[in-house]
């Protein structure tokens, strides 16, 4: 029997080609969505570069295509309580990939009220899974989106293990026992605090009511199609590129397509760890292919390819396309510089071989943008969200 799977926020851009490329593998899967990304594109008066279909259409042409069928449920996981505990009870999924999340850092920062919406919306959404999971005696594997955001941009020049922390901690004698701990938190947004407070819900959960997790601390995804978004013009996957929701690598490679200078932030010395959009899709098999057993720790893999320095990726762009470099103020609050170095070795020692940057995914990234240029509204490609109201540099105190 094939596996089911629900895949929660499954109209989004992370979201949609794991939908399918999970449907593609032999999985039976429903997806739930209350499409409120579409909806802030609206509130934004923006749309993905590339014109995506309704979800109808989408599922139409997956079917026409693939032979297969997925379900979809128009639900506000965050809101609806009753309504995911009632979708849950009957399908009684083996596993649940949860992206339903308001995503970007940026947007999180806006305003009061997006602040306000993006802790609501994501706690809830986080908290009412957990609970219903619970509620049901559901033993789904739960694999959760989280971010390397959580592990914060401070580091030193040590590298980031997948989770937890081996530390020294002295014992009542005074001797030095060995622990290992979380690694401590430090969110640079409220959207990224609201990863950080997921990451503790789950360990809670997991503890109190064995519950089986896999958190996922994701790095920057970039690039746009899969090998199952590829097959048909109407499955096309989101791209954004504006201000709020666009990710830096695609918004150089759209910026670099339509001949608009490349808005690095400050001196762009911020390093970042960076996943292709294929991969994010094949580290979510791998996670479902591994889950932890009842009773286990949260499992936690940093789901990455590389770093990179903003800087060196704009002067990459930039070899590739001839564009220009653009300094800008940077709007965030962030160091003018940092050292990220991440460890893999947990989806590596699963058979994960990453796709890298300089391969020609770049280029195929630039032509779709190049193609759908005509849709880009310029006014929004500038990034105005600012971190305070004063934050006219953007660079932490102290730097
Ligand atoms: P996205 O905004 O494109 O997709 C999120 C989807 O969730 C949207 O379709 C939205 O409508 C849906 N959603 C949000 N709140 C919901 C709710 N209350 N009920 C039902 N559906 C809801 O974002 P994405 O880029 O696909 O990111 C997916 C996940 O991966 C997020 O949790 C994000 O934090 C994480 N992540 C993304 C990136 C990236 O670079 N895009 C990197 C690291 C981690
Ligand atoms: N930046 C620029 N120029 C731009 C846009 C961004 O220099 O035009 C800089 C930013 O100042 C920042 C860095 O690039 O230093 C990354 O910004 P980003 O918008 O690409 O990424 P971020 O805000 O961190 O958020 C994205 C996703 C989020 C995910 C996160 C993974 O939106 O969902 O969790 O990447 S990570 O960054 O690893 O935490």
């Amino acid at each position: 029997m094939s596996r089911s799977v629900m895949v929660l926020g499954g109209d989004g851009f992370c979201g949609w080609p794991t939908a399918l490329s999970l449907s593609s593998r032999g999985c039976d899967v429903t997806i739930i969505d209350n499409l409120s990304r579409r909806g802030i594109d609206a509130e934004l008066q923006v749309s993905s570069l590339t014109p995506i279909t309704s979800m109808e259409e989408r599922l139409i042409a997956w079917e026409e295509v693939s032979g297969k069928r997925i379900a979809f449920h128009n639900l506000d996981i965050a809101r609806d309580y009753e309504g995911l505990r009632e979708v849950l009870d009957r399908r009684r999924p083996e596993a649940i990939v949860h992206f339903a999340e308001q995503r970007a850092a940026p947007y999180s920062m806006k305003s009061p009220r997006t602040k306000r919406y993006t802790m609501d919306n994501n706690i809830s959404a986080t908290h009412n899974l957990l609970v219903a999971l619970v509620d049901l005696q559901l033993d789904s594997h739960l694999v959760h989106l989280g971010t390397m955001g959580v592990y914060g941009y401070d580091q030193a020049d040590t590298e980031i293990p997948d989770g937890y922390l081996d530390v020294k901690m002295p014992g009542p004698g005074g001797e030095w026992q060995d622990r290992q701990i979380l690694f401590p938190t430090t969110p640079g947004s409220v959207y990224h605090l609201t990863k950080s407070m997921d990451h503790l819900m789950l360990q809670f959960y997991a503890r109190n009511d064995g519950l089986r997790i896999t958190d996922l601390h994701q790095g920057i995804v970039w690039g746009t199609q899969t090998e199952e978004t590829r097959k048909d013009p109407r499955l096309v996957n989101r791209f954004d590129y504006d201000g709020d929701y666009g990710t830096v690598l695609n918004r150089f490679l759209m910026q670099a397509a339509i001949g608009h200078p490349l808005t690095v932030h400050g001196c762009g010395g911020q390093t970042r760890a960076f996943i292709n959009i294929q991969d994010t899709t094949r580290c979510i098999g791998i996670a479902l292919d591994n889950p932890p057993c009842r009773g286990e720790r949260v499992q936690i893999f940093n789901q990455v390819a590389e770093t990179l320095q903003v800087q060196g990726l704009a002067e990459l762009v930039a070899e590739l396309t001839g564009a220009d470099i653009a300094h800008v103020p940077n709007p965030r609050k962030e160091a003018a510089k940092n050292h990220l170095c991440v460890s893999n070795a947990g989806f590596r020692s699963l058979g994960f071989e990453p796709i890298l940057l300089r391969e020609q995914l770049l280029e195929e990234t630039v032509e779709i943008a190049r193609h759908y240029q005509a849709r880009c509204v310029e006014e929004a490609i500038p990034a105005r969200s600012l971190w305070t109201p004063d934050n006219q540099s953007g660079v932490l105190e102290g730097e």
